[in-house]
């Protein structure tokens, strides 16, 4: 039996979902899934005993709970420094740190104006200017960091925290047809390619159509 749980919501419209999930899965942790829809008052009151900030993802661990996606993965990092969620050098690591932070805080026009959605494509999808300079900013960090690291991932030969936290970017890029450079159209298929992903993707597939009004940030 795993020691701990994390709760989360749906796989298709749950971008914070799945970057905890991803962080759970690169710290090789061994979890249990609790799934909890937000829309439902009795589920909502069930979510605000489980985690004070009414949000998921949610980690129960060895009687610890945790919740916030930044504090899940600093949490991780410290019981698992071997899975290297956190690069090992000390430049690299206040580099993680801060893309991470710029991701958790920001972004809020991408983020209203494309919602994750893995079972929708929208070819030939058109952002407005307000989520388009969202775009040219993450895509100039992740092209600082292959061209500094040497990629594949943005921290070099292995996924990290900020693969994790920037994975839903990759599928939302893929979603909205954003046209992208080739470095970074590369690491979208790098990420898009993970085990994990792949499993995430498939279960986020399997899950029954939801209502239109979740087709918003999530
Ligand atoms: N800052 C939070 C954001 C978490 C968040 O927005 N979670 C969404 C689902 S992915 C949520 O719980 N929404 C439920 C609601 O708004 O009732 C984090 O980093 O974990």
């Amino acid at each position: 039996m795993p020691d701990a749980t994390l709760t989360i919501a749906s796989k298709n419209y749950g971008s914070w979902s799945l970057r905890g999930w991803l962080l759970c899965k690169l710290a090789n942790l061994d979890f249990a899934e609790e799934h909890v829809g937000s829309d439902d008052p009795s589920t909502r009151a069930e979510l605000l005993l489980l985690s004070p900030s009414f949000l998921v993802p949610r980690l129960s661990h060895d009687g610890r709970r945790i919740w916030d996606t930044l504090a899940i993965a600093e949490y991780l990092h410290e019981i698992a420094p071997e899975a290297g969620l956190l690069p090992a050098d000390i430049a690299q690591r206040s580099h993680c740190r801060s893309i991470c932070g710029e991701m958790h805080s920001g972004f809020s026009n991408l983020r209203s104006a494309l919602p994750m959605n893995l079972k929708a494509h929208y070819p030939g999808f058109k952002a407005w200017a307000g989520a388009r300079a969202d775009i040219e900013r993450i895509t100039t960090i992740w092209r600082e960091c292959l061209e500094a690291y040497g990629g594949p991932y943005l921290f070099g030969a292995n996924p990290c925290a900020a693969d994790a936290m920037y994975a839903p970017v990759c599928t939302r890029f893929l979603t909205y047809d954003v046209a992208l450079d080739p470095a970074c159209a590369q690491y979208c298929r790098t990420i898009m390619a993970l085990p994990q992903m792949q499993e995430w993707i498939a279960a986020a597939r399997a899950e029954p159509d939801e209502l239109e009004e979740l087709d918003v940030e999530f």
